[in-house]
């Protein structure tokens, strides 16, 4: 079966190297919520389990970049354990983090349950709940879900939310508690599903959606105001039978603006019927000169460049810094690391663009823990592609005592995309993999 799966990979990444979709590879991961802070997109996401057939859904992960295709994974930072009121299992639903003051505050909805607030002093957590109660809970309804919040220019929060009706409040400075009622806006843009993403540029509003179900697009509406009204001006991703869902997440980074959305093309590798086994996608997004947003093609069609190029000297690399990673997973321990595993002969890590620049390399490191052992191998420009360098990796006694192995590498050069390629038995996980570095 992870045969089939490598060879379905195979053939995924020669179409997706275009198109770099999903973004995400080793985890089904939903409801996109990215925010920019210094030179880093910080993205959030809700996290479909691997065995999920219906919403399966716990804990919300948290993912790096600063060139928007080389993305690195913290892990859940916060699950519905952080949420001392909820004793049920299930329903960790579309979060959206926002900084204010060196404060960071993460709006989570609870299906059927209201929308609590986490609070940290780090993007990358703990958040812990200030509350001990939810935020907002309209116990009448199960349409408090997808909260979106944005801080205008005069320092007023907003938070919108809503499924299929769409509700607003003001938020106090502190951002845990609200200013006004739950109001809830009776001029709901037309074609408004859920997932608002609320934000202001260039002085007009914009609400974000994703667009009646199904299949769902990415609609948009704008207005003056920040209360509305909400007039729908288009689309930025159009309903299309590729994706029965889609949720949208927008930002300005470098330079650019790009959309978010999520898909089902992580799962439709191998399994063609529908199970909420949903994977993020993003695409560069275009404004007119009057505001309003041009419709991209779907997340396949479309190429998402990489800003910059990915620097392979720094002190080290965490192994799940990636492009592409498909059939790899990672593991979270309690004390926070986290490494690749499940890595099975002729997998491999992608990452793009790697500057190598021209200097003269004798050593790669790779810290790895191993029952089975094999090697790796480095790779330019595919998988197959000019061997660079290898190293082996013995037994370490245990798939967690993790040690560092030293091979060769000679520099390939300027810049090329790096394949790290995974060879030994078939069918066993043969190493876990911590951290690389080159000497
Ligand atoms: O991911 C669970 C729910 O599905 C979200 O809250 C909705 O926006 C939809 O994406």
């Amino acid at each position: 079966m992870k045969r089939i799966t490598n060879l379905f990979a195979m053939a995924m990444l020669s179409m997706t190297t275009f198109a770099q979709d999903p973004i995400i590879s080793t985890k089904y991961t939903a409801d996109p919520a990215p925010y920019v802070h210094g030179d880093t997109v910080y993205l959030y996401t809700t996290h479909d389990e691997d065995d999920a057939e219906g919403f399966k859904m716990f804990d919300w992960l948290l993912y790096t970049s600063t060139d928007m295709v080389n993305w690195t994974e913290h892990g859940a930072v916060a699950s519905l354990d952080d949420f001392k009121w909820y004793d049920g299992k299930n329903g960790a639903w579309a979060e959206q983090v926002i900084e204010r003051n060196g404060k960071w505050y993460m709006y989570c909805p609870i299906h059927g349950h209201g929308i609590g607030v986490l609070v940290s002093d780090s993007p990358y957590g703990p958040f812990k709940d200030p509350l001990g109660k939810p935020l907002v809970w309209q116990k009448e309804h199960w349409e408090d879900i997808d909260p979106s919040v944005w801080i205008d220019d005069d320092g007023q929060a907003y938070m919108y939310w809503g499924n299929p009706h769409l509700y607003c409040a003001l938020l106090n400075e502190d951002m845990i508690s609200l200013k006004s009622d739950a109001m809830r806006l009776h001029d709901t843009p037309e074609h408004y599903q859920e997932g608002p993403w609320f934000y202001k540029r260039n002085g007009k509003y914009y609400l974000a959606f994703a667009a009646t179900c199904c299949p769902e697009g990415l609609g948009y509406a704008m207005s003056d105001n920040p209360l509305g009204p909400w007039k729908f001006a288009g689309y930025i991703m159009a309903p299309t039978d590729r994706t029965r869902g889609n949720h949208p997440g927008i930002i300005d980074f470098k330079g650019k603006s790009y959309g978010f959305g999520l898909n089902y093309d992580l799962k439709n590798i191998t399994i063609k019927e529908h199970k909420e086994r949903r994977s993020v996608g993003a695409f560069p997004m275009t404004y007119n000169s009057d505001g309003t947003i041009q419709e991209s093609p779907y997340f396949k069609d479309v190429k998402l460049e990489q800003i910059g190029t990915f620097d392979p000297y720094k002190a080290r690399i965490e192994a799940e810094t990636m492009a592409w990673g498909f059939g790899l997973k990672t593991i979270k321990t309690a004390k926070g690391q986290i490494y690749v595993t499940n890595v099975n002969s002729d997998e491999y890590i992608l990452i793009k663009g790697v500057d190598f620049g021209t200097q003269k390399l004798s050593k790669f490191i790779a810290n790895c823990a191993a029952t089975v052992g094999g090697s790796i191998e480095l790779h330019i420009d595919a998988a197959k592609g000019k061997k660079i360098g290898s190293v082996s990796v013995k037994p370490t006694g245990s798939e967690t005592t993790f040690k560092d192995f030293a091979g060769s590498i000679s520099n390939p050069k300027g810049v090329h995309d790096l394949y790290i390629v995974f060879k030994g038995a078939k069918d066993k996980n043969l190493m876990n993999f911590d951290y690389w570095k080159i000497q």
